[in-house]
């Protein structure tokens, strides 16, 4: 049964609630051409149940550990990934590059980006995939706020708001959810896009060169799950900052 969020509004409801009867895909058969990207940090307790649920869809599940201190490599191998691992913390944004580039020099046909925190739903990457091939787009953007943020908090739902109308304004790029870690895109959209902020700021860099280079893009609903354990260790205001700290610097010296 669903359970929704004081903050959900009644027409996020009937949007997800029609949705809902859909979720689960007839088959895949993006499963051996499409790698799962997962940039990981400190996510030893959910890494192992993330892995196991992308499991019965993708055959190319690859975990860009980032120095994490703790045993998230192990548990993604013992659950099944392929992991890489960066000697040092370099940033949600490095370890995706470096993903992608390993993913590519595999001879991935199409690249997905999945939080490992066990917030994305697999079932949701899968019809992105679907509707990848069908709207013959570059990339599909996976946005909450036409799907469903099960448990998200006031203050979460306005910064993701706020980096909305931040888009806007600095990429002409109108979407409905511009942090959002479930991504889909074709290998030679992926080949075309570099990111080089090496932290959260990634994620606005990445929807910059998606305007800048002209690609397709569409979004599609996918429900993101907020759990005590995600809340705990989610983005602070402080990110906000960061992140417009990030931009700024980037901008001057490129
Ligand atoms: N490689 C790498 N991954 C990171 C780093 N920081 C966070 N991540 C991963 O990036 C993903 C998203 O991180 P979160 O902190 O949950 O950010 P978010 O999902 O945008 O924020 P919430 O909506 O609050 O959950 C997770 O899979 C994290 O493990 C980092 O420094 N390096
Ligand atoms: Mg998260």
């Amino acid at each position: 049964m669903t359970r929704w969020s004081g903050n959900t509004s009644a027409a996020e409801r009937r949007v997800t609630e029609r949705m809902l009867p859909f979720q689960k895909p007839a088959s895949n058969r993006f499963r051996s051409t499409a790698w799962v990207v997962m940039p990981a940090y400190r996510e030893a307790a959910v890494i192992g149940a993330t892995v196991q649920a992308l499991a019965p869809y993708f055959d190319n599940m690859l975990v860009v550990d980032d120095c994490s201190p703790d045993e998230t490599a192990q548990a993604a191998r013992d659950a099944g990934a392929m992991v890489c691992r960066h000697p040092v913390n370099l940033g949600q944004g490095a370890s995706i590059q470096t993903g992608i580039e390993l993913a590519l020099a595999r001879g991935a046909e199409q690249i997905v980006t999945f939080d490992a925190d066990g917030q994305h739903r697999p079932e949701d990457a899968v019809r992105m995939l679907e509707t990848l091939d069908a709207q013959k787009v570059d990339i599909v953007l996976g946005s909450r706020f036409i799907g469903l943020a099960e448990g998200i908090s006031r203050r979460r739902r306005w910064l993701l708001k706020l980096a909305v109308a931040y888009t806007r304004l600095t990429t002409g790029l109108t979407l409905t959810d511009t942090h959002n870690g479930l991504r889909v895109m074709t290998a030679s959209a992926a080949r075309s896009l570099r990111i080089r902020h090496n932290r959260m700021a990634h994620a606005s860099e990445l929807l910059g060169q998606i305007a800048q280079k002209k690609l397709r893009y569409v979004e599609a609903p996918c429900t993101i799950v907020y759990t005590d354990y995600s809340r705990a260790k989610g983005q602070r205001m402080s990110g906000a900052f960061a992140i417009l700290w990030d931009l700024a610097i980037g901008k001057l010296y490129r």
